[in-house]
This record gives structure tokens, sequence and C-alpha cells, in this order.
């Protein structure tokens, strides 16, 4: 398979504006020159990742300067409370009433597994939270409301891995991300990018949305923000699976710890589509094996939205969710039936439009946040 260069050869290539930014330590400074970061808050800092090595600059990379510090992300680590108020809440004001009670008849019962349906739950999920809910009631156990508290929570699965996987000692870890149009696939990288940038890690992007020449741009103009490269083709309609293979021989290249690659949402067709993901997993493991598959999805879609989502499932083997636009959405109980029907946790979660509104998931945070907490 011909994964060498972009048709149209090297110069139809912007390979970036700026040289590859490798900040390292200098910007870990910047946040302990915050005043913030011991050993321990340091973690607290960075839940993107677990604490990986960041790998050395390689060598004949230009020193960057650090972000400023009025270009400093918000502390990922403090991001779900601050925004918690634009979780729909749906659940707490449809059940205030029941949640002052502590028995409840078969009308209440009734409400509770319409309030969840109507959240987007999902119908399994509903059977089994309101039998274990009510369990514990009848028993006299707990309150409805500490009941459901802690089936949700229990449901969500706060064991489940949920940072970025990064390959320790510096090697490159190849991230891809994916979606229908439209769900935020491209402003979720850039926001990823920009958090990674200032944790240190050198950063390459690839703009494998090659299906409108606006998307590079689009991501282009993410990269350039926080000073890392974008490779991307300025040829329309270019393969893909090159640019992506490019990228990441480009990060490999340049010692980079993270490449992530954009991909397209729409084709003409759906088969079209996920043989296209399928060649670019391809192409970007003979560099480095991704180390994640990050489903994008757009919470305000539900069910629906779910369904098309399962297709990319069958393409690519993924690792981890992103649900966007989870701000003002009734919605919020999409994340149970996204994780069961997909099997992989929710790792972040889109809560608004601004550079620093993506927050690692918090899974009692949001259980609060859904019943008004
Ligand atoms: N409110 C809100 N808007 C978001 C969020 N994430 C993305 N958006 C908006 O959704 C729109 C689409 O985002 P993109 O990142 O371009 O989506 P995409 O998946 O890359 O789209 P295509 O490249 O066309 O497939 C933009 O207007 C974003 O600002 C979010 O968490 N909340
Ligand atoms: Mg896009």
């Amino acid at each position: 398979m011909d994964v060498s260069w972009i048709p149209g050869s090297a110069d139809a290539l912007v390979v970036g504006i700026v040289a590859l930014v490798v900040v390292g330590a200098g910007t870990l400074a910047v946040w302990r020159g915050r005043g913030r970061a011991t050993g321990k808050q340091n973690a607290e800092l960075s839940p993107l990742v677990r604490s990986t090595p960041t790998a050395a600059p390689a060598p004949g990379a230009p020193a960057v300067p650090p972000l400023s510090e009025a270009d400093m992300p918000e502390a990922p680590a403090d991001r779900f409370a601050a925004r918690r108020a634009r979780l729909g809440g749906s659940l707490g004001s449809r059940l205030a009433s029941l949640f002052s009670r502590r028995d409840l008849d078969q009308s209440a019962w009734d409400e509770l597994e319409e309030a969840l349906l109507l959240a987007d739950v999902g119908a399994a999920t509903t059977e089994e939270i309101l039998a274990q809910v009510r369990g514990r009631v009848d028993a006299g156990d707990a309150s409805p409301k500490e009941a459901l508290r802690d089936a949700l929570v229990a449901a969500i699965d706060p064991e489940l891995d949920r940072f970025l996987a990064l390959s320790s000692g510096g090697d490159l870890s190849p991230v891809l991300v994916v979606g229908v149009n439209g769900v935020g696939k491209t402003t979720s990288v850039g926001k990823i990018a920009r958090v990674l940038v200032a944790q240190g890690k050198s950063v390459v992007l690839g703009a494998a949305d090659t299906f409108r020449a606006a998307a590079a741009d689009q991501l282009e103009t993410w990269g350039s923000r926080v000073g890392v490269v974008t490779v991307r083709s300025d040829v329309d309609g270019a393969d893909p699976a090159s640019v992506a293979f490019e990228a990441t021989q480009r990060a490999s290249d340049e010692g980079a710890d993270v490449v992530l690659i954009d991909t397209a949402g729409r084709l003409q067709n759906k088969a079209g589509l996920m043989d296209q993901l399928g060649k670019i997993h391809r192409v970007v493991s003979k560099v480095a094996e991704p180390r994640e598959i990050l489903l994008v999805i757009d919470a305000t879609t539900g069910q629906n939205g779910l369904a098309q989502a399962r297709v990319f499932g069958e393409a690519v083997p993924l690792t981890g969710i992103v649900l966007t636009k989870m701000d003002g959405t009734a919605k919020g109980g999409i994340v149970l039936a996204v994780q069961r029907v997909l099997g992989v946790p929710v790792k972040f979660v889109g809560l608004g439009e601004g550079a620093d509104d993506l927050a690692p998931f918090d899974v009692e945070g949001f259980v609060d946040g859904l019943l008004g907490d």
C-alpha cells in the first residue's frame, strides 16, 4: 500500500508555521510558578494523563518559549466542578417531589422510570437501576434519592480508567479521533492538544479530514494557538490515510510525545468511511500503535447518535468516548447508555465551546449534577 506522500508531493504539505514545540520542564515550571503544584497536587492538576515521563527534546529541536501566563489553560482537575451547573440537572428537577418522600407508591416508581428514560439512560439500564433503588428503598436501607445516586454512580462505574493512555518512556502515542460529522471532533482535538502542551507534552496534529479544505484550516488554527505543527494536505480529497501516516511519521522523527489525528465524519457512503478509518488505523500502526481511539459523540443526539456511533466500533477498536455538548442538554443519561453499548469509558466531556470547556469525566460530580445537587 502506498502510504508515502500525499499526491502532489511534499510541497503540497503545509508542515507548520512554527517548529515542534517541546515545552517540557519549562511549562511544568509555569504550572509550579502559579504556586499550585507540589508532587501530589501536580497529579491532581494533570488528570488528563497519568503521570508519564516527558521525552527529552529531539536533538536540534529549537527551544520555544513556554505558553505565556495569559495563554495557560485552566487546570483540568477543576474544570468539571466549575462547569457542573451547565449540566441539564434534568433528573433533579423532575424528581424533586419524589425525593422529599421515603416511601414511594406505584405511580411514583413509574414517574422515576419515565424520568430515567427521558434522560436517555436507556431501557435496560433503567430497569436495572429501578430494581436496585426499589430493593433498597423497600428494605428501608436508603432514601429514594440516596439509593438513586448510588445506583447511578455504580452503573457508570467509578473504577474505570479514564485517563488518556499515553506510552511511558517517551515513545510516541498516536491518538485517533473519530465520529460522525459535526459532533465536535476537531474542537476536541484542539482542546486536548492545549492541555497536553501545557502539561509539557510535545504534540503534532494530523488533519486527516481531507473531505473539505476548511477542516484542515480549523485544526491548524487550534494548533497555531498552542504552537504545535499541523500536518495537512492542501489537495482537496487527498488520501486521509497518507496524511495520517505522514503526521505520525513526522511526530516520530521529531521525538514528539503525542500525535493527535483528526478524521472526517462524512463521506459519500458509510462503507467508504469505515474503510477509510480502518486504513488510517493500519498505516498509523506501522509507525506506532495508536494508544487511544476516541469516539466523539454529541450528547444532544441521544439514542440516535448512539446508533450511528456503534458503526465506528465495528471499524476501529475504540478505547474511549468524548461526550460533547453536555452543556444544557436534558439528555445527560446518555453517558450510561453510551458506555454500555460501546463497552468503553467516557473519558472526557465537552461542556461548552470555549478552549477550556473540555473536562475529564468525573462520575460523582456528574451524578450530582444530574440530580441537581
Ligand atoms: N455547546 C458546545 N458546543 C460544542 C462542544 N464541542 C463542540 N462544539 C461545537 O460544535 C460545532 C462542531 O464542532 P467541530 O469540532 O467542528 O465538529 P467536527 O466533528 O469536527 O465536525 P466535522 O469536521 O464537520 O465532522 C462547533 O461549533 C463547536 O464549537 C461542546 O462541548 N459544547
Ligand atoms: Mg472536524
